[in-house]
This record gives structure tokens, sequence and C-alpha cells, in this order.
């Protein structure tokens, strides 16, 4: 005889979980008993949203679902955000919870929350076990669910009593390789119509482009067409070790630099694109046509609304594009002559040595201690619009930010889970001291699992991103700044190394030192935000309508 919490974990075990994070409670300690006895480690935390956030990562990155693990209520409750990251970023997980007994109640309504009714909205699937011999379907369809486009987060509700009941072996259903089918041939012909009569094309990369299945065919597809290409904040890297054809990062929604390009172009393929994302652009009735590439339909929203849908496998339907146009584009790099104007805006100041140093010259120095293959994940602030604008990146997924929920907190956990899957990369986090400080506490976790490292906390001693809005509405100074603890002490006190950058020449030998001595480091450096106003404001004031934050 197994009980119910084995064969859950058989069935966990069946999908090729090896990782789950999370809090658990007194109504999981059947799945904990089978955990402890199978291949699957289990990563405790000390917050459930964190755990929600690695999980989330983990699926962002490899495509399969990370699996997180609370308790009922309080603990279950505790995944709210980190469902929503995965719900809005398109990143496949899978939760459990665990709820009192439901065949008998004996503790009347003790930390009874609607859990299942709770995470409908935040969730693609939401349900409750009640059998024992139905695990192994639910679970199967939970991966499914979690892992078919558009991905996201799945919650199973697992009650004490059916996780200990002796139930009779089940057979797990194996997963089997789905494939996705290929844009029908009268969508590419249409497209390719669009692509050989435009003048002045650009290629933008969107949130989708980056999901580990479709790098390959993207840049093919670029490659081939020779088009130059712009990205959404969470589209950037997708076409690897760069070209001559990247243009810029569209971080703000208008009059940026890279919309110099945008303006002026006559049609937009946008690859991936997700209008969960801050609008890249915004469509209007005299802008440019806009085809939209994607394994989904697009949303038709007020700023988007394509002319022409290419549906399916993104990197083979691509292909199949680019057979269509290749060779035949003589206005193919029409809209190129601007990139260097661009590029060059972008960079203004990035080696200045003030003191403290600007957001610009951070983006510079960073990008010098990162290698190609090394992932740097922004928590929620303003540096994150900076590193958007200004981080040049080689790779897919190696600027990890969230322009989908937003949401603060994340950086830390993104980075940790960045740093357990690849253990040989610099993975750097990024975040503000009022983000840092939401998720402060998983140092610990971090340092008991002996990941490499470094964390890099930007000190304006204030939720700057806020304060700087406040500013531009021309509302007084009040009610966002904060005091810190000494962070270098804040680190030492959990095990790991800490260092203040005293001079803005120090910040590329002290992030090297971090990174060279290994473990968990936490750098701190204080930053002039004065350039928010002077850029993204006043110099951008003549192009600059309306800037949107959250
Ligand atoms: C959980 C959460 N709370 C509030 C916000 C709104 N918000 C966005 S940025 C920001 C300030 C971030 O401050 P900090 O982390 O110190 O970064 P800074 O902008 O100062 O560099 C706030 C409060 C949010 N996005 N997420
Ligand atoms: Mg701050």
């Amino acid at each position: 005889m197994v009980k119910g919490s084995d064969l859950l974990v058989a069935a966990l075990e069946n999908e090729g979980v090896e990782r789950v994070f999370g809090v658990p409670g007194e109504e999981n300690l059947d799945v904990v008993e089978s955990l402890r006895k199978s291949s699957i480690k289990l990563i405790v935390t000390r917050h459930e949203q964190p755990a929600a956030f690695m999980a989330a990562t983990y699926g962002r990155l490899t495509g399969k679902p990370g699996v997180c693990l609370t308790t009922l209520g309080p603990g279950a409750l505790n995944l709210t955000t980190g469902a929503a990251y995965a719900l809005l970023g398109a990143m496949p997980m899978v939760m459990i919870t665990g709820q009192k007994g439901i065949l008998s109640s004996r503790q009347a309504k003790f930390q009874i929350v609607d859990i299942v009714s709770t995470f409908r909205p935040l969730t693609k699937l939401s349900l409750q076990i009640v059998s024992t011999a139905t695990i192994p379907t639910l679970v199967r369809d939970a991966f499914r669910i979690a892992t078919q486009e558009r991905p996201g987060p799945v919650l199973l509700e697992l009650p004490e009593d059916i996780a200990g009941e002796e139930a009779e072996p089940v057979a797990m259903i194996l997963p089997h390789p789905i494939e996705i089918p290929i844009a029908h041939a009268a969508a590419l012909d249409r497209a390719a119509d669009m692509i050989l009569k435009a003048q002045r094309p650009l290629i933008m990369l969107g949130a989708a482009a980056s999901r580990p299945r479709s790098t390959a065919g993207i840049g093919d597809f670029v490659r081939r067409t020779r088009i130059p290409f712009f990205t959404t904040q969470m589209g950037k890297g997708t076409v690897s070790h760069g070209t001559n054809l990247y243009m810029g990062t569209a971080a703000l929604s208008e009059r940026d630099y890279v919309h110099e390009a945008i303006d002026r172009a006559d049609l937009i393929i946008a690859i991936g694109h997700d209008t969960i994302e801050k609008p890249p652009f915004i469509m209007g009735p005299k802008g440019p046509q806009v085809i939209h590439v994607g394994y989904t339909a697009a949303n038709v929203e007020q700023v988007y609304f394509p002319q022409c849908e290419v549906i399916g496998d993104v990197g083979p339907s691509l292909e199949l594009l680019a057979g269509r146009v290749e060779g035949k584009l003589p206005h193919a790099s029409a809209l190129q002559s601007l990139r260097e104007g661009i590029l060059t805006k972008i960079g203004d100041r990035a080696t200045e040595g003030r003191w403290p140093p600007t957001p610009q010259r951070i983006v510079h120095d960073v990008r010098q201690v990162i290698p190609e293959d090394g992932i740097v994940a922004l928590d929620n602030g303003m540096y994150k619009i900076w590193f958007a604008r200004n981080y040049r990146t080689l790779l897919a997924n190696s600027l990890l930010l969230d322009n989908a929920l937003a949401t603060m907190g994340a950086g830390l956990p993104s980075a940790m889970m960045a740093a357990m899957l690849y253990p040989k990369n610099r993975v750097l986090a990024i975040c503000g001291d009022g983000g840092f400080m939401m998720n402060s506490q998983e140092l610990e976790t971090a340092v008991r699992l002996k990941l490499n490292l470094v964390i890099l906390i930007l000190e304006d001693s204030a939720y700057g991103m806020i304060r700087w809005k406040q500013a531009v509405d021309d509302f007084p100074d009040f009610g966002l700044t904060f005091g810190n603890p000494d962070f270098v002490k804040y680190a030492e006190s959990y095990g790991a190394k800490g260092s203040r950058i005293e001079s803005t020449e120090a910040i590329v030998p002290t992030l090297e030192r971090a990174f060279a001595g290994g473990g968990v480091h936490l750098v701190v450096v204080p930053i002039d935000y004065s350039e928010n106003k002077r850029v993204l404001v006043d110099e951008l004031r003549e192009k600059l309508t309306q800037i949107d934050v959250s």
C-alpha cells in the first residue's frame, strides 16, 4: 500500500521534478515524508513568496514548471504575488498547498481559507484533490496546462487526510513530447506579402521571444532578412551573440531615442509580443502596420491591434516566412542608418566619474564584469528602466527583469534560481534598497545552499522610482524615504560577505573581487538619481508626453 502523498511525489518524479521550494506546515507532513524518501530535493525558504518567485523563474528559464509547496491558509496566501508574477509573466509553475482534512472536520474552521477560489483568477487552473486515485491524472494535467502556451501557474490543493490516506498503487501517466502546429500557409503568404511591400520595416522581439524553445529560429529570421530589430524589456537578448541590426530596447512607451526608428517604420513584425508588458510603442490610426507572430493570437488592445497574424510554433514558422522573403528585400535596411545615432545617445555619459555614480555608469560597469553568459536579475525600481535601455545583452534571458507584474522582491529569489541552475556562470542580483528588504531574509537560504551569487544594492534610502514620479508630477517630496540597516553588517550576520563601494573607480574591482571570492557576497553602492530627471524628463521632454511608471 502507498499513501496519497507517495502518489503525489511519484507523480512529481514522473514529471522530472528535481526541486520543490517552500515552507511546509502541519498539513504537509505526509508530503514532506514522501519527499524525504524521493529523488526530489526540498528547498526550504524563509517565506513562501520567494519560493514562488524561485519556482516561477525555474519555469521561465527551463520551460518546465517549477514547483512550490506551502501549508494551508496563511502559507498559501503568501503565494498570491508569486502566482500573479507567473501568470502575468507567462512562467510555468505548479503550486501545491495543504488543507485540513475534508472527510471529517476536527478543527472546525481554524485556519481554513477557500484557497482554491482565491487562486482562481491568479492561475490557469486551481483545484482540490479529493481522492488518491486521481492524483496521477491531476498532476499530469497540471503540468500540461502550466506548460502549454501561454504558460502560467496551476494550483493543486492536497488535503491532509487525502495525503495520509492509504491507497492502492496507481499507474503514472508518462509525459510525451507535444509539437506545436506551424503557422498556416495562407497566414505566411499574407505576412510575406506585407513584408515584401514594406519600405521601412522593423522587427520587434517581445516577451514570448525569450521562451527557451523560441530563440534559435528568431535569430535566423533576423539574420536571413537583415531587417533591423528592437526589443521590449522582456525580449532582450533573443538574437544571440549580437548583430549590427540591434536598434535598442523600448523601455518607455514613446519618444525615447529608439522611437525615432519606430515612428518612421511603415511595418513592424512583432515577434512574441505579449501585451502584458508596458507598451513598447503605441499603435494609432496613422502609425505602422503590425504583423503579430506568436504562439497564440494577439490580444486586441487600444494600443496594439495587428493587421496580420502568424500564429504557431514561432521558430519553425519564422523559418518558413524567411524562406518566402529572403533575398527579396531591397528596403530591409532602410532604418538602419538611425542605429548609430540612437545607440550613441543611449550610451551618453556611461563612463562619467562623478560620485555617487549615475545609473548609466553603473550599467556600464556591471557590463564590464558580466561575461556574455552571465545573468543579471533585477528587482523592480528606477534602475530597471536604465538597465532595460542601456544594458546590452548577447544571450536570451541574460537580463532577467519583470515588466509584467513588475513586483518588488523578486530580484534576489530569481537570481538565486539562476545561480542554482547555472552554477558555473556569474549571476548578479541588482536590487534597490526598498525591493531588497522585501525578501532579504532569503540571504540565509542562499548561504545555506552555498550559492555563488553577488547582490548589488543601489542605495538611495528611498522608494526612488515613486519619489522620481512624485517630483515629475510636481508633488512635494513626501512619504517615500526610509533608513537602512548597515548592509555590510547585515550580510555578515547571515554568514555572507559584504562590501561597500566608496568611489566610482572601485565599482568594477569590488564586483570582480566579489565574484572571484565565490559564495554569497553583497555589495552596496550609493546611486545618484538626478539623472532620472535630466535624461528621462528634461532631455526627452520634447519627445516624452507621458511617463508611465509602475
Ligand atoms: C510589491 C510592490 N510594491 C510597490 C510597488 C511600487 N513601486 C515600484 S518601484 C518602487 C520603489 C522601489 O524602490 P527601491 O527598491 O529602493 O528602488 P529605487 O527605485 O529606489 O532604485 C515602488 C514602491 C511595486 N512595484 N511592487
Ligand atoms: Mg531605493
